[in-house]
């Protein structure tokens, strides 16, 4: 099997499989999967742009609607988590996964999938200290700290990938699991990368659960992006361990390493994106706890036992089938004849698709706001004096950013 992967997306999906069709032509090979690491934009129309935190320079509408509305067709099955430039409101309809567009599969703010016998892991979002223990209590229309915060990783998903017992052959991640430079050639990358040295040389650069994950789940290969340069590193788990190859990879721009295609042994195709029973099992188990308000999530016991869960996933999966829900728009795609100048403000949508796979899990809906209002909101009251702003550790994304002419 053929995997391209792809760093940052930034909405040029145009670009991204225009340059695999050439590829496939140059070199006489057929891709059957597209994985790409997060800021893949999956922007709808007008009000969708307003819930990405981005520079008012680089808010444009670019190519996903295409794929949204139909007037063009992703050409490979495509795969994605997402990063820290997001159509928050559009992948908070999704959190446990599905179709963005057709063919188009957003992993989910944590998720295992099958392709063939393929089995992908994904974390969306990058990590942030102070929001890390909070749970997901961001809802549309954002102001100017949750349109940051709801892509800031949380330790209850991680904890969700922590409990994945079988082999995982790919993981990915949108920001670079921390100290991830040592396993590689760091002096090239501070040489080119200047801006780096200093989180390089204190440890600091890259994301701390996914570090932990990475020590985990041990995967044969693990893609991230964010930091738009390419950055090789090989990763041996103990003396006779496993090894992983990492490999972070840059935006789609002319002439940058943005793209990369790996061959994995599998069975014959044609192959599908499937649900993952583990997974299945493990999402199953922790909706109960499923932390929606700004108080601290802890969970007394954080090993729980998803046997039984395993169980009752298995014989839904036998008797339904695997396939995930069909794709269903829930809103309108931008139209270029028609712009909006003053678009609506993004409000959250029960998405068809997300109440088929909880019906499917005989679990309640809680991803609407009204979940918690039986809960204390005290906590939840006091935005005011919540910290926020300081986002740090994305400057060298933002730096370049602002460099770059896109
Ligand atoms: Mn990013």
């Amino acid at each position: 099997m053929k995997i391209a992967v792809e760093g940052c997306m930034h909405g040029e999906l145009d670009k991204v499989y225009d340059t695999l069709r050439k590829l496939e032509e140059a070199e006489g090979v057929k891709i059957d999967l597209l994985i790409c690491c997060g800021d893949f934009q999956a922007v709808r129309n007008e009000s969708d742009l307003q819930c990405v935190n981005v520079p008012d320079k680089f808010r444009t509408m670019n190519s996903f609607w295409k794929y949204y509305s139909g007037q063009a067709v992703a050409p490979y099955p495509t795969i994605f988590i997402g990063g820290n430039h997001e159509a928050s409101n559009y992948l908070w309809e999704l959190y446990y996964g599905g179709w963005a567009a057709p063919n188009i599969y957003f992993l989910g703010f944590a998720g295992v999938v099958k392709f063939g016998n393929v089995r992908i892991g994904g974390l969306s979002g990058i990590h942030k200290q102070q929001h890390y223990y909070l749970g997901h209590h961001e809802r549309p229309p954002y102001d100017q700290s949750s349109i940051r915060s709801v892509y800031h990783v949380r330790h209850y998903d991680v904890l969700k990938l922590m409990h994945v017992k079988e082999p995982l052959d790919i993981f990915m991640s949108h920001d670079w699991p921390l100290g991830i430079t040592e396993y590689g050639n760091w002096q090239n990358l501070i040489r080119d990368k200047k801006f780096f040295e200093e989180e390089v040389n204190n440890r600091t650069l890259g994301s701390e659960p996914a570090a932990k994950l990475l020590n985990k789940l041990k995967p044969p290969y693990w893609f991230s992006a964010h930091l738009h340069c390419k950055f090789p590193a090989i990763i041996q788990h103990g003396e006779d361990g496993p090894t992983t190859k990492f490999l972070a990879l840059d935006k789609c721009l002319p002439g940058r390493n943005f793209l990369q295609v790996i061959d994995i042994p599998s069975n014959p195709g044609p192959y599908e994106i499937q649900y993952d029973e583990e997974w299945l099992a493990i999402t199953r188990r922790f909706n109960s706890v499923f932390p929606l308000t700004w108080m601290r999530f802890t969970i007394r016991n954080e090993q729980l036992d998803i046997q039984d869960d395993r169980q009752w996933v298995r014989s839904k999966l036998n008797a339904s089938g695997a396939k995930p829900f069909d794709f269903v728009q829930t809103a309108p795609p931008f139209d270029p004849s028609k712009p909006v100048s003053n678009p609506s403000l993004a409000v959250h949508c029960r998405n068809p698709q997300t109440e088929s796979f909880l019906q499917f899990l005989e679990l309640p809906y809680l991803l609407d706001s009204s979940h918690s209002e039986g809960l204390d909101r005290n906590v939840s009251g006091s935005q005011a004096g919540h910290p926020f702003g300081d986002d740090s550790i994305e400057l060298p994304d933002e730096v370049e950013d602002a460099d770059d002419d896109e």
